[in-house]
């Protein structure tokens, strides 16, 4: 059997370089636990980017998968299969929307939700072929093909992936100002296309008020308000989804992660007849989309968001963790602040973006136990998987004070 050692070294060389790993390897999730192939024991405090909320390998959610897998895996949609029909109704009543339209993953979500948007606008609203405009925010991330990655910001994520497709405008996150702006000096604006929090951005959480009035805005302009929930949705941030905090009803809904507990890339778009019925056949879609492997997996993952409360726990385990944080902050020089909603959490450190020194924290922790991953070169997200105990998450802090004492 192979070491880390030899397993990294292995990817280094036949794999493309497109990541750039924290030098764990692991081999067995379970819960709030991962283990490596030494056998080593971790709490995992990235849950997979927020795609493992209900934790790894849920029974619940694995029993669902291997029966449904031993039954029937995929049909395309050029046949109707027994399962698709239960998840869209399913999803219909729990999220109070008309319509499901599946997807598999984030990506392909917002890019539904783009065409979406774009054919609602020539068709219902009126602008004139060709010349639908959307509003995104500064700082936003909504994943990586090349229409998404043309109205990013982060260089590596677009330079020299030309030419850019257009029909996007950029204005501040958390301005009403600039979007105020926007849509009353634009020409043509279809759609406001919004994180309810950036994560991307080092998990920014805009002021109270910032998406119900958003979205009042967008309705005096006849605009679509469209929230990408793939990372603050299924009760991540202490809700079902991070604009519930507001009660605002998006126009549009996307979702992706953990609708499936991260154990099968499942996405979908959801909006109401109005604008979904705007889709007809052949103008959209994937062969994975809808499968009813996917359909099973989709409603045992919702099943344990709500039978288990994970909402409820990751509002009250986000509280005490940010308290327990801020006696961290006081007590080191190393952390400056902490910041986030539910259990999408970020602790900024001390130093440069330039320094290496999240980096080397994230390191630190992993010897001690626990598995996060820096951004933006000084920021430490911390986001655990949702079916954590008091308990567990204190034994957490216990392990990130020790580490930071260290440092
Ligand atoms: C990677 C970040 C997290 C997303 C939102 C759509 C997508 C994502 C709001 C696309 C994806 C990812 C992908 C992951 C890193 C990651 C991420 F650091 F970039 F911001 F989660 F924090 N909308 N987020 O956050 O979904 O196509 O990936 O399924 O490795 O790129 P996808």
């Amino acid at each position: 059997m192979m070491n880390s050692e030899q397993i990294i070294a292995v990817e280094s060389q036949y794999g493309a370089h497109n990541y750039h790993p924290l030098p764990v390897v692991l081999a067995k999730g379970e819960g709030v636990y991962v283990w490596d192939v030494e056998g080593k024991k971790y709490f995992d405090f990235l849950s997979a980017y927020s795609a493992v909320n209900q934790g790894h390998c849920h029974p619940r959610i694995i029993g669902a998968l291997t029966e449904q897998a031993q039954k029937l895996t995929l049909t395309s949609r050029a046949f109707y299969n027994d399962m698709l029909g239960k998840q869209e109704k399913y999803m219909s009543e729990l999220f109070g929307f008309d319509k499901l339209l599946p997807m598999n993953t984030g990506a392909e979500a917002v890019e539904t939700a783009i065409k979406l948007t774009r054919k609602w606008a020539y068709e219902k609203k009126g602008i004139p072929e060709e010349k639908a405009n959307i509003i995104v925010c500064d700082g936003n991330f909504h994943g990586r093909t090349t229409t998404i990655i043309s109205f990013s910001n982060d260089p590596e994520a677009r330079d020299n992936f030309g030419p850019y497709t257009p029909g996007f405008i950029k204005i501040e996150y958390n301005n009403l100002k600039t979007l105020e702006n926007a849509l009353e000096n634009t020409d043509n604006v279809a759609g406001f296309l919004v994180e309810p929090i950036q994560g991307e951005a080092g998990v920014y959480v805009p002021d109270e008020g910032y998406l119900s009035k958003a979205k009042a805005l967008c309705e005096k302009h006849n605009v679509l308000f469209i929230a990408d929930e793939v990372q603050t949705g299924i009760a991540r941030t202490g809700k079902l989804l991070a604009v519930d905090h507001e009660d605002v009803k998006p126009d549009i809904l996307i979702m992706g992660k953990a609708l499936s507990g991260g154990v099968y890339p499942i996405s979908g778009v959801m909006a109401n007849d109005e604008i979904m019925n705007v889709i007809m056949p052949g103008q959209h879609g994937s062969t994975f989309g809808g499968n009813p492997l996917a359909a099973a997996v989709v409603m045992a993952a919702l099943d344990v968001i709500q039978d288990e409360n994970l909402a409820d726990n990751a509002e009250k385990l986000g509280k005490l963790f940010r308290v327990e944080m801020n006696k961290l902050v006081a007590k080191y020089d190393i952390v400056k602040s902490v910041r986030g909603k539910g259990l999408l959490n970020a602790v900024l450190i001390n130093d440069t973006e330039e320094s290496e020194t999240a980096w080397n924290m994230c390191l630190k922790l992993r010897d001690n136990g626990l598995l996060a991953k820096p951004t933006h070169g000084n920021i430490i997200r911390f986001a655990p998987p949702l079916v954590m105990n008091e308990k567990e998450l204190l034994e957490c802090v216990a392990i990130i004070d020790k580490s930071f004492s260290e440092f």
